[in-house]
C-alpha cells in the first residue's frame, strides 16, 4: 500500500507517485505567506523524489525553468509568466483563483494570492505530464463556484456512551480528539488538509454540531488545542470553525440565562467571539444546531432563530467571522396518528417565514433534502424560498443512510442531481441549486459531513474516499461530471503506482462504483419513501423499525398500499412548499418521478408507475436486481485478486466490506419483499422464491 511515511497511513489521492510529473521538471516557486511556502515545500519534495529542481529566483541554479508559480501583485521575475500576465484578459482571480497558461515551453500558473497558487499546484498534479506537453497555451482561468466550501466533523473529544467517538462515524476514532482532550497526532492533520487542500476544500469545522459539555469549553478553557489545529490547516488554506452550545452562556459563562436579547448574554457572546480571535485571527466562525434533537436553542426563551442566529453574527461580525445555522428543526416527539404533522415542512415551516431576517455573517445551512440525508429525496424547498438570505446547502459525506461505509456507494451522482436541480424548473435559466449556493451575494456555499477518522485508509471502506474527493470538487465545480471525478481519483490514487497499462484497473473501479448509489438504492426502501433502517444506528433493514416511533419517519404501508400523501389536497400540504413547475409536478402521481413517488403519494400496490410495472411488481424487481448487482461489484473486486493492479491489503480490506454488502443487500431484499408480500397479497409475477 502506498502509504505516506510521516502518518503511516494510506496516501489517498496523493500518493508521492501522483507528483512524479511535477518532480522531474525545473519549478520556480514565487509566493509568500503560508500557502506560498507550502506550494514551495510541496514543490521541493516531489523535486528531491523525481530528480527535478526548484527554486526561488529566476536566475539561480535550478533554472532555467519549465513551471513557473508566481503572484500577479507584482511583476514576475520570468519573462513567460511576465508575459502571460501582460497579456491579460481573464480578469480578477481572486483570494483562491488561479489562471494557467503556457508561454515559450514555460508552463505559467498565476494567482492574485498564495491560495490561489497552492490550488494550482494540485491542478498541475492533476494534469502530470500533460501540464508540460504541447506548444503555447492561453490563459485559462480557474475560480472555486463555491466561496465556502466546509467539512463539519461530527467528532467528539472522548467516546460518547451510545453516539461513539464520532457521532455517525464509520472510519473509527477521531483525527482529533481522544480521552477528553487532543489526540496529538497533528502530523495526521497536516496531511488531512494536505488531502482537503487538494479536492479545494477550504474550512473545517473540528467538533460535532451535537455540543457535549466537554466539548462547550472548546470555547474557552480548550481554546489553545482548536488553535493548535488552527495552524496546521492555515498552511492548506483551510480555516477552523467550531459548533457552539447555544447555552455556553449558561453552561460556561454561569449565567442564568440564554436569552439571545439579553444584554448579558449578548455581552458574554462578544467577550468570548474575542478571544477566539486573538487566539486563531483567521478563525472560520460558529456551526450551531439549535432547538433540534434536544440541543437548547432560542425556543426556550420564546425567541426566533433569527434573534438566535443575529446575536451570535454580531458576536463575530467585527472579527469578519460567520454563524453557519443549521435549518434541521423538527418536532422529534410526534405521534404517527397524527397526519398533520409532517416533519418534511418542518425546516420550511421554521425558516421561511424568516427570509430577509437574518443577518449577513449568518449562513443558514440546509440539509439538501427535507428529511434526513436518505438515498433519496427530493430538493429541500427550503433552497428555494429564502433568497434574502445566504443560504449553504449541507450533503452527507459519511454514509449513515448509504450504507456506513461497508457499501459501495459512489454518491456523486446524487449530489450532481441536487446540485443541477432547477426549484424554478428547466426554464429558469442558470438557477440550479448550485447557482444559488454560489451566488456571490446570497450564497453560503457547500458544507457536507465529513466521513474521515483514524482508520488507516482513512475512511473504512478504501472506496469511500471517492466521496471525499467529489465532495471537494463538485464544491469547487459544481457542474462538473460526477463520473469524470470518478476517474480522476481513479488516476491520482491507483493509476500513479501501477508500472503497466491501467485500463483495465480504471474500468473495473468505475463500472464497480459509478452506478453504485443506484444499486444501493435498489435494494434498499423503494421509490422515495426512506428510512426502514435498524433505529437508532440507522444500518441494514427493518421495514417498520421507526414506523410507530415519535421520529416522523414513517411509510405507512398497510395491506391497500404504501407512501405518504403529500399533497395539498389530501395530505400534509407539502407539495405547496415548492414553486411551479414542481409543486404541480410533485402533487400529480402521474407526474411525479418515478423515484419520489412513495415520498409525495400515499398509493395501491398496483398502482401503474411511468415506467410501466406496478408498484409492488418495482419492489421485487427492483431488490432482486440490487442484490444481484452487489454479487457483480464483489466478483468484479474478486477478479482483481493477484493482478498486481491493487495492493494486496487494500484488495483485501474491500473484499472484507463486499463480503459484508452482499450479506446485507440480500437481508434487505428478503426481508423488504417478504414484508410486502404479506402485506399485499399479491405475487411475484415472475415467480421468484420470496423467503
Ligand atoms: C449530529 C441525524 C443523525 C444525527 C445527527 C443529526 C444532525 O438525525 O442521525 O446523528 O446529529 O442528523 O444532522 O444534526
Amino acid at each position: 500500500m502506498s502509504m505516506d511515511v510521516s502518518t503511516d497511513v494510506h496516501a489517498a489521492w496523493l500518493p508521492p507517485e501522483a507528483f512524479r510529473a511535477l518532480g522531474s521538471h525545473r519549478v520556480l516557486v514565487q509566493g509568500d505567506g503560508p500557502q506560498g511556502v507550502t506550494v514551495y515545500e510541496e514543490v521541493a519534495q516531489a523535486c528531491a523524489a523525481y530528480g527535478g529542481r526548484v527554486g526561488r529566483a529566476p536566475g539561480d541554479e535550478a533554472g532555467p525553468y519549465d513551471l513557473v508559480f508566481a503572484l500577479t501583485g507584482a511583476e514576475p521575475a520570468l519573462p513567460e509568466a511576465a508575459a502571460v500576465l501582460a497579456g491579460g484578459g481573464v480578469g480578477a482571480l481572486g483570494d483562491e483563483g488561479f489562471l494557467t497558461a503556457r508561454r515559450d515551453g514555460v508552463t505559467v500558473v498565476l494567482a492574485d494570492a498564495p491560495a490561489g497558487l497552492l490550488y494550482g499546484l494540485f491542478h498541475v498534479v492533476r494534469l502530470g505530464e500533460a501540464a508540460f506537453g504541447g506548444g503555447d497555451a492561453p490563459a485559462e482561468a480557474h475560480r472555486p463556484a463555491m466561496r465556502t466550501r466546509m467539512l463539519d466533523h461530527w467528532d467528539n473529544l472522548d467516546v460518547h456512551p451510545v453516539m461513539g467517538h464520532v457521532e455517525r462515524g464509520y472510519s473509527g476514532g477521531s483525527i482529533f480528539w481522544r480521552d477528553g482532550g487532543p489526540r496529538g497526532d497533528l502530523p495526521r492533520v497536516r496531511a488531512y488538509a494536505r488531502l482537503l487542500a487538494a479536492t479545494g476544500v477550504n474550512a473545517v469545522s473540528v467538533n460535532n454540531v451535537n455540543v457535549h459539555t466537554a466539548e462547550t469549553r472548546l470555547l474557552t478553557e480548550r481554546l489553545g488545542d482548536v488553535a493548535d489545529l488552527a495552524d496546521v490547516f492555515r498552511p492548506y488554506g483551510i480555516r477552523l470553525h467550531l459548533s457552539v452550545n447555544f447555552a455556553s452562556p449558561v453552561v460556561l459563562g454561569g449565567l442564568p440565562t440564554a436569552d439571545p436579547l439579553d444584554g448579558d448574554v449578548r455581552a458574554w457572546w462578544g467577550k468570548a467571539a474575542a478571544r477566539v480571535y486573538e487566539a486563531i485571527p483567521d478563525f472560520g466562525g460558529f456551526v450551531v444546531k439549535a432547538d433540534s434533537e434536544g440541543q437548547p436553542g432560542p425556543f426556550t426563551y420564546g425567541r426566533s432563530h433569527a434573534d438566535g442566529a443575529n446575536m451570535l453574527a454580531e458576536a463575530l461580525a467585527p472579527f469578519g467571522g460567520e454563524v453557519h445555522w443549521r435549518a434541521f428543526v423538527y418536532n422529534h416527539t410526534q405521534d404517527w396518528r397524527d397526519r398533520s404533522t409532517d416533519r418534511a415542512r418542518a425546516a420550511y415551516d421554521h425558516f421561511a417565514p424568516l427570509d430577509g431576517a437574518f443577518h449577513p455573517n449568518v449562513v443558514l445551512q440546509v440539509k439538501h433534502g427535507p428529511m434526513d440525508f436518505q438515498t433519496r429525496e427530493p430538493v429541500s424547498p427550503v433552497i428555494a424560498a429564502m433568497p434574502a438570505t445566504r443560504l449553504a446547502v449541507e450533503l452527507q459525506v459519511t454514509q449513515e443512510y448509504t450504507g456506513q461505509q461497508r457499501h459501495v456507494c459512489y454518491l456523486g451522482p446524487m449530489w450532481s442531481e441536487v446540485l443541477g436541480f432547477r426549484p424554478w424548473g428547466a426554464d429558469s435559466e442558470g438557477r440550479t441549486v448550485a447557482a444559488l449556493a454560489a451566488d456571490p451575494a446570497a450564497g453560503g456555499g457547500l458544507v457536507a459531513v465529513s466521513n474521515v477518522g483514524d482508520d488507516p485508509y482513512w475512511t473504512g471502506h478504501p472506496l469511500a474516499q471517492a466521496n471525499l474527493y467529489a465532495f471537494g470538487r463538485l464544491a469547487w465545480a459544481p457542474h462538473s461530471d460526477p463520473a469524470a471525478l470518478l476517474d480522476e481519483w481513479i488516476d491520482l490514487t491507483f493509476v500513479p503506482l501501477l508500472s503497466r497499462d491501467p485500463v483495465p484497473l480504471r474500468r473495473a473501479l468505475h463500472a464497480m462504483m459509478d452506478g453504485s448509489w443506484h444499486t444501493y438504492e435498489r435494494y434498499t426502501a423503494p421509490l422515495g419513501v426512506g428510512f426502514m433502517v435498524r433505529p437508532g444506528h440507522h444500518y441494514g433493514p427493518d421495514v417498520d423499525g421507526y414506523e410507530y416511533t415519535p421520529w416522523g419517519t414513517y411509510h405507512y404501508a398497510d395491506r391497500d398500499g404504501i407512501g405518504v400523501d403529500r399533497t395539498r389536497a389530501t395530505g400534509t400540504g407539502y407539495t405547496g412548499q415548492y414553486p411551479q413547475p414542481w409543486s404541480a409536478v410533485y402533487e400529480s402521481a402521474e407526474r411525479c418521478p418515478d423515484e419520489l413517488l412513495l415520498f409525495f403519494h400515499h398509493v395501491p400496490y398496483g398502482h401503474v408507475l411511468q415506467s410501466g410495472s406496478t408498484v409492488i411488481q418495482h419492489i421485487y424487481d427492483t431488490h432482486f436486481a440490487g442484490a444481484e448487482e452487489a454479487a457483480g461489484q464483489r466478483s468484479s473486486w474478486q477478479e482483481l485478486a493477484g493482478s498486481g493492479l491493487v495492493d494486496a491489503a487494500l484488495h483485501a480490506r474491500v473484499l472484507e466490506r463486499l463480503d459484508e454488502q452482499v450479506r446485507c443487500a440480500q437481508e434487505w431484499r428478503d426481508q423488504v419483499n417478504a414484508y410486502f408480500l404479506r402485506k399485499s397479497g399479491v405475487r411475484d409475477a415472475r415467480g421468484r422464491h420470496i423467503p
